[in-house]
């Protein structure tokens, strides 16, 4: 069993309510159990011109390999209408591994820690809400120092439930 951080994303077609049907089919997953879900925050989309995101993440306990569960995300991904049009467009429901127990992964399809956390109060205070104050992420960084060098700006708590 390993414990894992998703982000959810989603800035089309009712946010709030697409993170919550993502929350119910994580719920779902085969051998994994839900852990937690964060509160909900509203920010403005990273690229001009988008509306504006809702953000969150999720704690899984899961017995799943990295790419089983990447193909299971990528699923429901799917299934809740995400059209893959361009790269960084709006979209519908974005599920990302931001960590997977302590490994470090960098295999084509999945680089685990996430790439842009690090850079991203939308994907870091969410996951601070669930993780370890004193949490280490596989390369060796602290969740704190990150969050630390993130300042908490231009997020918005909004309601979850
Ligand atoms: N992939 C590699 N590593 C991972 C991982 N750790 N988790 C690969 C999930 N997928 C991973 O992802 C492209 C490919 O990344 C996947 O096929 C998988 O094999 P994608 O979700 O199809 O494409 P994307 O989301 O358009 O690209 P990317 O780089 O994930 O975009 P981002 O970084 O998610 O940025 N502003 C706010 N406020 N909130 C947001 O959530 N998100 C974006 C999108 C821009 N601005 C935003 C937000
Ligand atoms: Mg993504």
């Amino acid at each position: 069993m390993e414990r894992i951080y998703i982000g959810m994303g989603s800035n089309l077609a009712a946010p709030a309510e697409q993170l919550r049907s993502a929350v119910d089919a994580l719920a779902q997953l085969p051998r994994t159990t839900l852990a937690g879900v964060s509160t909900f925050y509203q920010s403005d989309s990273l690229l001009p011109g988008q509306p504006r995101y809702t953000n969150a993440a999720a704690a899984l306990d899961s017995l799943l390999a990295p790419l089983e569960l990447l193909d299971a995300l990528q699923a429901i991904e799917n299934d809740q209408g995400r059209e893959r049009l361009e790269r960084w467009g709006p979209r519908t429901l974005d599920l990302d591994i931001l960590l997977f127990g302590n490994r470090l992964i960098d295999e084509p399809r999945l680089k685990v820690p996430h790439y842009h956390m690090q850079e991203r109060a939308f994907v870091l205070y969410p996951l601070a809400e669930l993780a370890p104050a004193d949490l280490q992420l596989a390369d060796g960084r602290l969740l704190r120092d990150l969050l630390a060098a993130c300042p908490f700006v231009g997020l918005e708590r909004t309601p979850s439930l």
